[in-house]
């Protein structure tokens, strides 16, 4: 299977986050990339697609402000990573303000999502992954199957936002490439412990792509706003957002009845070509997060969606537990060569 990442990926090096009250080492590390890698065999690097698929996802202004946020942070006297701390509630008017405290927190929803010095050039190659991982699927069409291993992740970016250590929506920018560019039926599916909000809210609307996501109650987990039973999607989009949430502790003999539903959902819908979210944060494991898969479960959980017989597109999201992360990547992607 091909797989694609940068070494650039490894710049954005936050030091801590904001998490329930105080701060916390950062937990989404260039650590993570590493042990993957250090798994994965041989890799190939992105083509530059430059950044007009970003800007066809993301709002203009957005990705203006992060190329330019850490070096307004130290241009107005701060030193170490940039990070907001007031955030608009409810709507943002289109206020002109410059001042880069409002600035950032008009740009994310949490105080997880810091922007350090390489910020930029990693998100930015991590989209290239994608974006080539999908281009190699779709011009090559001997190909089945292909793995970006993005970092940082995306699911939780929507259009004009940042959070939960998330910039720009990797699946998004790949989505929008494969129907854009080569006129295809995406569906995505995100397995991700934490709800892919951004995902969600970027195509809620959007009648032509088919969002799925299977993951911890937002009642009880992060991301707590988004991804609840009854969001189906909005207007002409009515119908083509399913959320599956799951109780904490879920292990793969119930979380295997989700993704049939999830699945067959996709199928019913008619996708011609599938991209994943794939998080590896739903392991035992895992030090943030509360289901009880073990790294065989990712290997049965590869299976069952290549069953489906889709190109697809595998793109990296969360997952913390380095040390097992490679394995449990590696697992994910043999379940899925073995059955494709
Ligand atoms: C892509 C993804 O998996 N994002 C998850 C963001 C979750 N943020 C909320 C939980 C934060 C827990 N942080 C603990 C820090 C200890 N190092
Ligand atoms: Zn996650």
């Amino acid at each position: 299977m091909l797989k694609i990442f940068d070494e650039r990926q490894l710049l954005h090096a936050p030091l801590r986050e904001l998490h329930n009250g105080d701060w916390a080492p950062f937990s989404e590390t260039p650590q993570r990339a590493r042990d993957i890698v250090a798994s994965l065999g041989a890799t190939q690097t992105p083509r530059d697609f430059g950044e007009d698929p970003i800007r066809a996802v993301h709002d203009g202004d957005y990705v203006d402000f992060l190329k330019a946020a850490h070096a307004d942070w130290r241009a107005s006297g701060r030193t170490g990573d940039a990070i907001g701390y007031t955030f608009p509630v409810v709507g943002r008017r289109p206020l002109d303000l410059t001042r880069i405290d409002a600035r950032i927190g008009a740009y994310s929803f949490d105080a997880a999502t810091p922007i350090a010095e390489g910020t930029w050039e990693t998100v930015y190659w991590s989209a290239q992954c994608a974006l080539t991982a999908c281009d190699q699927l779709l011009t090559e069409p001997d190909r089945k199957t292909v793995f970006a291993l993005c970092r940082p992740p995306g699911h939780h970016a929507g259009r004009d936002y940042m959070g939960g250590y998330c910039y720009l929506n990797n699946v998004a920018i790949a989505a929008q490439h494969a129907r854009g560019q080569h006129s295809r039926r995406v569906a995505i599916l995100d397995v991700d412990y934490h709800h892919g909000n951004g995902t969600q809210d970027i195509f809620y609307r959007d009648k032509d792509v088919f969002f799925a996501s299977i993951h911890a109650d937002p009642k009880t987990d992060y991301p707590f706003y988004w991804g609840h039973e009854d969001e189906t999607g909005e207007g002409p989009g009515e119908g083509t957002t399913l959320n599956l949430p799951l109780p904490q502790g879920t292990a793969w003999s119930s979380y295997k009845t989700a993704l049939a539903r999830a699945l067959s959902a996709i199928t019913e819908w008619g996708a011609d070509f599938l991209i994943l979210s794939f998080g590896a944060d739903t392991y035992a494991e895992d030090p943030i997060s509360h289901f009880q898969l073990q790294t065989a479960d990712f290997q049965r959980m590869g299976a069952d969606i290549a069953a489906l017989k889709l190109p697809t597109l595998i793109v990296m999201e969360g997952g913390y537990a380095v040390g097992d992360l490679g394995k449990n990547v590696d697992s994910f992607l043999l379940g899925i060569e073995r059955e494709a």
